[in-house]
């Protein structure tokens, strides 16, 4: 069961290349949180991500909220992902047809196919990658939920998981991974439902659990990844010494 297996029995029991890599990254960073950097100038991204680097597998970015984008920022991104060793999730949620999803995947001005190591989509055109929501009365849920399992089972050379709030299966090379997360739990004025590290990595079992501003706005963000990166791992170890 994936949820009691370590990082590095699944790295190993996964096929696709970049999981492998994911999985290997959370193992010797011992950090299985992703930050979300929803900054909208990119000397303040470059500056946060740098900052955080260091406690993280994964930076998630929004690049269309980003005010003054340029392949400058795209490269600079990608040096810091090498200095501090971690994937760079550009958070497109693509839901159109194939061809369109085609030309805003690797054309446009983002060419988000050029430098993104994961991105995601939801599974409402079908077959695609897979998307469940965090914000309150939101539609993905019951057979939404299985037609996506389905789907990233029958395409796992390109699926390396889902965007759940808990759990949905446990196949070992699926990455679970939750948004809205915060220490201190709560939420904002606009529905998102905020739930602590460990509710999500022990409870519900899920592995990876993504950050915005409970790290991004904050007036010490590196110590707070690193307060994160503890707690959500300390909650996988328990989980899987159980
Ligand atoms: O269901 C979701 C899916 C995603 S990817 N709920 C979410 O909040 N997200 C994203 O996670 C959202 O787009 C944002 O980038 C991040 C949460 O940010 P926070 O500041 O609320 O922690």
């Amino acid at each position: 069961l994936a949820s009691s297996m370590t990082f590095k029995q699944r790295g190993e029991a996964a096929q696709n290349l970049v999981a492998r890599r994911l999985f290997n990254i959370m193992e010797n960073k011992q950090s299985n949180l992703a930050v979300s950097v929803d900054l909208t100038k990119s000397a303040d991204i470059i500056k946060m991500v740098d900052q955080v680097g260091p406690h993280v597998c994964v930076v998630k970015t929004h690049v269309d909220i980003i005010e003054d984008f340029t392949a400058d920022f795209v490269s600079k991104l990608q040096k810091l992902a090498e200095k501090h060793n971690f994937l760079i999730f550009e958070d497109r949620k693509y839901a159109d047809i194939g061809n369109t999803v085609c030309h805003q995947y690797g054309g446009g001005i983002y060419k988000v196919a050029d430098w993104a190591h994961i991105t995601n989509a939801h599974t409402v055109p079908g077959p695609g990658v897979v998307q469940e929501m965090s914000s309150s009365g939101n539609l993905a849920t019951g057979e939404y939920t299985k037609e996506t399992l389905k789907i990233a089972r029958d395409h796992s050379d390109f699926v390396i998981g889902f965007i759940c709030q808990s759990r949905i299966c446990e196949d070992p090379e699926f990455i679970c991974m939750t948004p809205g997360v915060k220490l201190e739990g709560g939420g904002d004025s606009l529905g998102q439902q905020y739930t602590t590290p460990r509710d999500a990595v022990f409870s519900r079992r899920t592995d990876l659990v993504i950050v915005g501003r409970g790290i991004t706005g904050v007036t010490n963000p590196e110590a707070v990844a690193n307060e994160y990166r503890l707690a959500a791992f300390a909650s996988y170890q328990e989980r899987i010494s159980q």
